[in-house]
């Protein structure tokens, strides 16, 4: 059986290791120090005649046995290692002092060094923080218990971390669907943003500016009311509460404002209220966050806070793998890989496009498609095309450093139909009977020359 021997400098130390550190199994041992008080720390036993080998040797050390340093004195650690390593050469030993530098260690194989006071000043100031959210959720409480219906107002393209983040909220003030909606002046528009609210089964109901009078409390998550831009109902200029990370705006009225601007994602802001406030983070708000925080800081990438890092290291342990795989991986139907298939059988990269066409397929289909087929080699384009309904839908992505694809896919379909995007992803529908027009039929084949053509038109008109 392992040992742990603790040996502390003085009594005070000892008293310290005594109500901080004593664990179960370990030797707790002082050396008196001259001059100072003799009484000896409860449960402690002295080592009579200082650190000598011989002290050392009575603990009668075994291989296996480890070791603690309590103290502040380098020529307790010279002395205390050298005994030690008499005895065990290569013996583990854990240094806790928060004075003595590293480079003034003596040399030993298994040396590490920590420091006592400021590993407990650490969790005090954890606890301090813990206390500072704790005050956020009294006061939310207090302020929207008395209202009857609160909004919860996201982004109008709500995203992950305003999802979750909201969904938090409502659990956080211990209220369900009715009396705390998810709304939003837009619609959830990505798949993967939709993937997550049906995998979750959150509801984000659209509302118009007019609709905001059914609520009598409104709080923002991860928007702030200036993104509404300069006709901003006046409704959402004048909230209850605002908890959001992105640049702190002015010009609006908020009774609480908590906006941390250095936080990757305002789920982790909230995963910091539930804890603080002692409660439960069941599955699916666990799985919620920890995706909330994972796709606003692209997998602790980009602008990762340390809060981000613990939040998520938390998240992990009550999410469900599960859950989350169904949201970023969304389950493609049996009939979209069936005309996958037809696709691939007849896929070629050419001018670094790779396209697939899929005939008549479910809308979802298309974006999951066009995700993977980024992966062909040699592609930096990626498009993928069906028919839904009485349109020709498809989507695009690139690898990010070429063209922007929003502004490839308007140029490919003026005059024909609707279509925009972002940098790396983007959309576009054609009405098949105008394609025809065009085109003369709409088929798969000529589908493919059409669309191929027009992107590489398109793709290098922009590199003029
Ligand atoms: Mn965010």
């Amino acid at each position: 059986m392992e040992r742990r021997i603790i040996l502390c400098d003085g009594a005070d130390l000892a008293r310290l290791w005594g109500h901080v550190g004593a664990a179960e199994g370990e030797v707790l041992t002082w050396v008196p120090r001259e001059g100072a008080p003799r009484a000896r720390p409860p449960g402690f036993h002295s080592l009579q005649g200082g650190l000598s080998a011989d002290a050392i040797a009575k603990l009668n050390p075994k291989e296996g046995d480890v070791f603690a340093l309590v103290t502040e004195d380098l020529p307790f650690v010279r002395a205390a290692v050298a005994a030690i390593a008499e005895a065990d050469p290569a013996a583990p030993i854990l240094l806790l002092s928060d004075r003595i530098d590293s480079e003034d260690l003596p040399e030993h194989p298994c040396l590490l060094r920590a420091g006592l006071r400021s590993l407990i000043r650490d969790d005090i100031d954890d606890e301090f923080a813990h206390l500072d959210n704790l005050q956020r959720v009294v006061e939310l409480r207090n302020l929207l218990e008395p209202r009857e219906r609160i909004g919860i107002m996201l982004q109008p393209d709500p995203d992950p971390d305003g999802i979750a983040g909201g969904y938090a909220l409502r659990i956080l003030l211990g209220r369900k669907r009715p009396t705390a909606q998810l709304i939003s002046f837009g619609e959830v528009k990505r798949p993967e943003n939709r993937a997550m609210v049906e995998a979750l089964g959150i509801d984000v109901r659209t509302v118009s500016p007019d609709e905001l009078d059914e609520f009598d409390g409104i709080v923002l998550i991860d928007v702030q009311p200036t993104v509404f831009g300069e006709d901003a109902p006046t409704r959402v200029m004048s909230i209850d509460a605002v908890i959001d990370h992105h640049p702190e705006r002015s010009g609006y009225d908020s009774t609480i404002r908590d906006i941390r601007t250095s936080y990757g994602a305002t789920s982790t802001i909230l995963t910091e209220y539930m804890r603080a406030a002692g409660l439960e983070i069941n599955q699916r708000l666990g799985t919620a966050l920890l995706y909330g925080i994972k796709s606003d800081t692209q997998l602790l990438g980009r602008e990762t806070s340390g809060e981000d890092i613990t939040a998520f290291a938390y998240l992990h342990s009550c999410h469900s793998p599960a859950l989350l795989r169904r949201i970023e991986r969304p389950a493609l139907p049996t009939d979209g890989l069936r005309a996958l298939g037809r696709a691939l059988s007849k896929t070629s990269v050419e001018n670094e496009i790779h396209l697939l066409v899929l005939g008549r397929v479910g809308e979802d289909v298309i974006p999951q498609v066009a995700d993977l087929g980024l992966q062909a080699e040699g592609a930096e384009w990626s498009i993928a095309a069906g028919c839904v309904g009485s349109d020709l839908v498809f989507s695009v992505r690139n690898v990010g450093y070429v063209r922007a694809a929003g502004d490839v896919v308007r140029s490919v379909v003026e005059g024909l139909g609707v279509g925009g995007g972002h940098r790396s992803m983007a959309k576009g529908i054609i009405p098949l009977k105008a394609f025809r027009e065009v085109y003369g039929s709409a088929t798969r084949d000529t589908i493919r020359e059409a669309l191929h053509d027009a992107f590489v038109n398109a793709i290098h008109r922009e590199d003029d």
